[in-house]
């Protein structure tokens, strides 16, 4: 393992992960823990702009947990824990907010695009300051890397100026965090309309493979995905949206290479070739489901795992938080 460290966080905001925060984001996570030293949360105060039932709130956030895990996350190699659980995100989130610009903040796309959608009037001023969390989340574990989506660039982008500025300001404390842009081949699409990533907030829920689904739902789902005009299977994202994300599903799931796949189907027609992606999809999920609820029965264990992790995220958290308190003036309590 090298010493550089990297952080990320995904949101509790539904009750299964799908394929895409699978393929585009926690995959990554998985391989990085074997090269650095990372950090991952499950970041339920983000979660919150969303107004969530608390109900709701607390089952997402463990099936999150548990989910993670069991996609392989491994608590003997990389520190998982939940975000409320380290109170010193709050602490640095509103340190981080007192240094960001008014304008700087009304610029993020993230918040401008939920604005249209809401409205100015009723929009939360959480969605608003949620950029200066997740610069909180990054800055106080000194990150050098944040493995995210094309989605967040911006964010990471206001999360290396508030460093910059406070290290311009108060001397070097902060470490300037990259960002770890995943790939675009990393995209997984709706089954129903290709052309758009498959997102928990589609319209419909038919074009979403979602992890914790059962073998038969996933299984109709693929069966029943767009396919394109034409008869080959052949990888044409331009012209074969729908046939070309199967094929990108197929490759990520069985390790084989796209080229690979096409020689075997050379021939065949979609109907063969979408039972074969099923079939693929179906064995890989299966364990991770059971996995899942075999952890979220036993939520004793996952609260043991949880608070080591926060034990471990917060000596990192509060060291920096000391410093930060120190440097910007806070006198300390005594
Ligand atoms: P929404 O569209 O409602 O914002 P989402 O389903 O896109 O939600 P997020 O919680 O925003 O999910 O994403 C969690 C992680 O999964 C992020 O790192 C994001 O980049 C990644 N991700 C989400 N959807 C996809 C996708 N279709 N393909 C690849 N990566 C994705
Ligand atoms: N905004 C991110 C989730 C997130 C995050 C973070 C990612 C919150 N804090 C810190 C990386 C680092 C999203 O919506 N995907």
């Amino acid at each position: 393992m090298s010493n550089s460290r990297v952080l990320s966080g995904i949101q509790p905001t539904s009750g299964s992960f799908h394929l895409g925060n699978y393929l585009g984001a926690v995959k990554q996570w998985v391989e990085l823990q074997d090269s650095h030293d990372a950090f991952y949360c499950v970041v339920d105060l983000h979660a919150l702009t969303s107004a969530p039932d608390p109900k709701e709130l607390r089952k997402n956030t463990l099936t999150s947990v548990a989910q993670l895990l069991a996609l392989g996350l491994d608590p003997e190699r990389c520190t998982l824990f939940v975000q409320s659980h380290v109170v010193e995100h709050n602490q640095l989130a509103w340190v981080m907010e007192c240094m960001t610009g008014f304008g700087e903040a009304s610029r993020m796309t993230q918040f401008k695009d939920k604005s249209v959608k809401t409205g100015t009037d009723r929009i939360g001023v959480g969605v608003f300051t949620y950029p200066m969390l997740m610069a909180a989340d990054i800055l106080l574990y000194q990150a050098n890397q944040v493995p995210v989506g094309e989605d967040q660039r911006q964010h990471i982008e206001l999360t290396r100026d508030l460093a910059g500025r406070f290290n311009h300001q108060y001397g070097k404390t902060f470490i300037i965090p990259e960002g770890f842009i995943l790939k675009e081949g990393a995209k997984i699409y709706d089954l129903q309309d290709p052309t758009s990533k498959m997102s928990k907030s589609a319209e419909s829920l038919s074009g979403l493979i979602e992890i914790l689904d059962t073998p038969a739902a996933n299984t109709k789902k693929i069966k029943s995905a767009v396919t394109d005009t034409g008869r080959e299977i052949t990888f044409d994202a331009q012209n074969k949206p729908g046939i070309s994300n199967l094929l990108t599903i197929f490759s990520a799931l069985s390790g084989r290479s796209v080229a690979e796949i096409e020689n075997e189907f050379a021939g065949k027609g979609y109907g063969d070739f979408k039972a074969a992606v099923a079939e693929v999809v179906v064995e890989y999920l299966t364990p991770v489901r059971e996995k899942t609820l075999e952890l979220l029965d036993d939520p004793t264990h996952l609260g043991q795992i949880l608070s080591r992790g926060a034990e471990k995220a917060q000596a990192v958290a509060g060291k920096t938080v000391r410093d930060v308190y120190d440097r910007i003036g806070l006198i300390p309590r005594g």
